[in-house]
């Protein structure tokens, strides 16, 4: 096996492959790096970086070879050139726990071992305090290189299911999206009486801290499956207060898009006679 123990090889050199290099180099750590756009080698060379000419050039220097690519179509696309026999590859490109786990199935298969990985920072808050990544797959692997890890921000292993990484991405993703989504809709009712957002952003970043509590309350009520305990603003009250979103969201000229899914949701739930329980027990319509 060529390279040495603390070597590492990046396929990948977008935003978040190149802030991963990056980190890497930072760390002292000898690293080659391999982009489809070779341009984007650049930067990365001038701070100390080997360019391979070749995806599979770049996977022959390490043994330890971190993927960040667009999406699961491209990693495949790239790994199908390349031998990866006695590699450890440790793919945190975005993608699906299925995705993961067919492609932990197939990386096994060529010989090689497989992390799945699961960023949750943009690209310049690697390795900066704040900064972590799921990882899934053999524990044993991921101890080995946790000390590379390490150098992106936190390293949190949650499983030897490789699709457990994507799980936890794709669920705090599930989340983040959600709080856009209410942030948007409230700057555009905002907008439509042009008002200021930004003097309103205070006002909206104090009631969201405000009602983070429910992150906790329905977490045990999700695990429970009991939407019964301690109610103080029942499902049917909130179900007709929501009414009045799209209402007034129509009325000044704003779309209510955005929050027709939670809408129909909390309808539904209370024409089947949940309305005295907890919003939470929305879960259960989303159960298949
Ligand atoms: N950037 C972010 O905020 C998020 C944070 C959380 C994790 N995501 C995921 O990280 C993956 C890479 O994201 P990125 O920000 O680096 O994305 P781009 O800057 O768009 O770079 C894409 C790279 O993928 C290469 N590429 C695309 N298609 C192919 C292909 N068919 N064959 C080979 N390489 C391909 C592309 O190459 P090039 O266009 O420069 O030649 C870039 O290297 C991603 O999964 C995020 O969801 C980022």
């Amino acid at each position: 096996m060529s390279g040495n123990a603390t070597s590492a090889t990046v396929l990948g050199l977008g935003a978040m492959g190149s802030a991963l290099a990056g980190a890497l180099l930072t760390a002292g750590r000898p690293v080659t790096v391999w982009n489809r756009s070779a341009d984007k080698t650049k930067p990365l060379v001038g701070r100390g970086a080997t360019a391979a000419g070749s995806a599979a050039e770049a996977v022959a220097a390490s043994e330890l070879v971190i993927v960040c690519l667009l999406d699961d179509a491209s990693v495949r696309e790239v790994l199908k050139t390349v031998s990866l026999a006695g590699r450890t590859v440790v793919n945190l490109t975005n993608g699906t726990p299925r995705q993961a786990r067919e492609l932990a199935e197939w990386v096994t298969e060529q010989g090689a071992k497989f992390l799945d990985g699961g960023i949750m920072a943009i690209p310049p808050m690697i390795g900066q305090p704040g900064a972590f990544v799921f990882y899934s797959g053999p524990k044993d692997v991921f101890d080995t290189h946790r000390a590379a890890f390490d150098t992106f921000g936190g390293s949190n292993y949650v499983g030897e299911d490789p699709g457990l990484a994507a799980l936890h991405d794709l669920a705090l993703l599930s989340g983040m999206y959600g709080q856009f989504i209410g942030v948007l809709q409230a700057y555009a009712l905002i907008r439509s009486e042009g008002l200021s957002a930004v003097e309103f952003a205070p006002l909206l970043g104090g009631w969201l801290t405000a009602m983070s509590n429910f992150v906790q309350e329905a977490a045990v009520e999700a695990d429970s499956g009991d939407y019964t305990r301690n109610v103080v603003s029942n499902l049917g009250m909130q179900a007709a207060a929501f009414e009045n979103l799209p209402i007034a969201a129509a009325d000044q000229g704003v779309s209510s898009e955005l929050l027709a899914p939670l809408h129909q949701l909390l309808l539904r739930r209370a024409a089947d006679g949940h309305g005295a329980e907890n919003l939470t027990s929305v879960i259960e319509l989303l159960k298949k």
